[in-house]
């Protein structure tokens, strides 16, 4: 996480102007949300500390906005709404965030406090509703503003990050409120490493002959990558990662060993089986889709401890995942364990897993993802969906970098890829971004696209036009189930794109989405293409 700077020295005049003091402060441009009355006065401060309030279609997708900002920038998202239908609207990318252990503020307004304990028309216990989907969930009062404000920060990003909610009374904006911006620290603790356990982690990872890496969410948020690539490389460990951490290791490295439970999984799982060790770095169960089966002995090592116990660890190494890598790695000694070539040949096996069931002649979901991913130009940007295409995606796109993929994969919310992917080019506007999503999440937030041409945020978005809820009839089939509501009707998106004011382009072939895809880094529109996919690979893959 980048370190943010910018004390702001000066004494600010109301809740609504410390709040967006403190925003601009902690590194915050934009906040996504959708007005009403409760909120127009925080809005309007936030305009003064050159703070964009973009305004979404709807609040769930604004919240959305605000997470993918966060994944992309590494700094607190905000999202905004108002009392009742807006508050309850922000509620599923509240928990979006909070699965994904993102940090997102999100500011509800409130019916004025004099009627905030007994009215009833548009008044919801934000509290008791946001609890369960939020690390806290607390009131801003004018009188204790300074210190909810830092609270409501240092919580949404102190390890684990995740979302906070804040609720703000009508009246409450424009009292005054004392105080002056004094930012808490807001990167992982640099440099620290406990040690839980009896005996000698160190030499529980020397005394292993077959180890593997497994890299999570948290060694992204630490930036543990270089730290990560120097312990592989010395000790000869291949390194499987999880999907919401793709590019903290380079995907074309000879250790890269795969992402955990996308296409092909059953072949990572082997690997994972036939360790002798496994290196949970930074590893969050929460990105665990299969269950954890594995018999393989593991050592714990994260920003905190083992307190999911989804796997037993009789060891924990806790503190900054870099730092403890760093600490592990001057103290290797011995030869590397794997060969290039036999992580090589695992990499073959999983290459051959997720090409399974792709016929010639048609347009594969594999096709589609490797067809993006040479079109796409260095830096791109990548978002997707919740489906069987992100489960493509994850393991056949190719990261390069941190950052560099947004995939929702602790909520798993449909409806994610095309506002992320909005809210990515608005925060990195000289970056390429491109959205792989179903045709099913898809209409959950097609108008989004509205917004990106509204703006001039020219994003691509592919539609895996399928005609299916596919990895649910996927599921269906496997029962035996007849495919009861997951099948669905096709949508013209070329005439969609053309009434929001975007491209639009239908491809049925490889060739034409070559074709389509060419040169989408410089559009100068938005553009959508309905790729027609044939689903019958995925029945191979999961
Ligand atoms: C908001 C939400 N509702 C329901 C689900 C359950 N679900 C998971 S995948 C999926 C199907 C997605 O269909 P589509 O977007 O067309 O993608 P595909 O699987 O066809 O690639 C559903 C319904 C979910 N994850 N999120
Ligand atoms: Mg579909």
């Amino acid at each position: 996480m980048p370190q943010l700077s910018e004390p702001a020295q000066e004494t600010t005049t109301t809740t609504a102007a410390l709040l967006a003091g403190y925003l601009h402060a902690a590194g915050v441009r934009h906040v996504f949300g959708y007005p009403g009355e409760s909120v127009i006065d925080f809005m309007e401060a936030a305009r003064h500390r050159d703070i964009q309030v973009v305004s979404a279609v709807r609040e769930g997708t604004a919240a959305f906005m605000a997470e993918a900002t966060a994944m992309v920038t590494g700094r607190p998202g905000v999202c905004l709404s108002t009392l009742g239908p807006g508050s309850t609207a922000v509620l599923n990318g509240v928990a979006s965030a909070n699965l994904d252990r993102v940090p997102v503020l999100a500011i509800s307004g409130q019916i004025e406090s004099s009627r905030e304990q007994f009215f009833t028309h548009q008044v919801v216990d934000h509290d008791r509703m946001f609890a369960p989907v939020s690390k806290l969930a607390l009131r801003l009062d004018p009188a204790s503003a300074d210190t909810v404000i830092r609270k409501a920060l240092r919580t949404a990003v102190a390890e684990r990050p995740g979302a906070v909610h804040l609720t703000v009374t009508a009246d409450a904006w424009p009292i005054p409120a004392e105080g002056q911006v004094s930012l808490p620290p807001l990167a992982p603790a640099a440099g620290s490493v406990d040690v839980h356990g009896d005996g000698d982690p160190v030499r529980m990872l020397t005394a292993a002959r077959r180890p593997v890496i497994l890299a999570g969410i948290a060694a992204l948020r630490c930036a543990a990558g270089p730290e990560l690539v120097r312990l592989a490389e010395l000790a000869g460990i291949p390194v499987v990662v999880s999907p919401m951490a793709k590019g903290v290791f380079p995907e074309n490295h000879p250790y890269f060993a795969g992402v955990l439970d996308m296409a092909g999984y059953r072949v990572v799982w082997d690997l994972l089986a036939g360790a002798d060790l496994i290196l949970a770095a930074g590893f969050d169960p929460v990105e665990l889709i299969s269950p954890w089966s594995v018999a393989t002995p593991v050592l714990h090592l994260d920003t905190i401890p083992n307190t999911d116990q989804v796997y037993a660890s009789a060891h924990e190494l806790v503190g900054h995942v870099g730092a403890i890598l760093r600490w592990l790695s001057a103290q290797w000694a011995g030869e590397p364990r794997w060969a290039e070539t036999q992580v090589a040949a695992h990499r073959a096996r999983l290459h051959k897993a997720w090409l399974a069931g792709r016929a010639e002649g048609r347009l594969n979901p594999s096709d589609v993802v490797a067809i993006a991913r040479e079109a796409a130009p260095p830096g791109t940007i990548l978002t997707t969906d919740v489906g069987s295409h992100k489960i493509m995606a994850g393991q056949v796109w190719q990261a390069a970098e941190p950052r560099s993929v947004l995939i929702p994969n602790g909520l798993s919310a449909m409806g994610f890829g095309v506002p992320a992917a909005i809210a990515a080019r608005l925060t990195r506007p000289d970056r390429p971004v491109i959205a792989l999503v179903g045709d099913g999440g898809f209409a959950m937030a097609a108008t989004e696209m509205r917004i990106a041409s509204a703006l001039g945020l020219p994003v691509t978005v592919v539609v895996f036009a399928d005609n299916s809820l596919n990895r649910i009839e996927l599921r269906q089939q496997l029962i035996g189930y007849p495919p009861t509501a997951t099948r669905i009707d096709g949508m013209d998106l070329v005439t969609l794109a053309e009434a929001m004011d975007c491209d639009g382009i239908r491809a049925e072939t490889p060739a034409a989405l070559e074709k389509a895809l060419e040169g989408f880094g410089t559009r100068p529109r938005p553009l959508i293409v309905e790729a027609r996919v044939d689903p019958a690979q995925y029945e191979a893959q999961f």
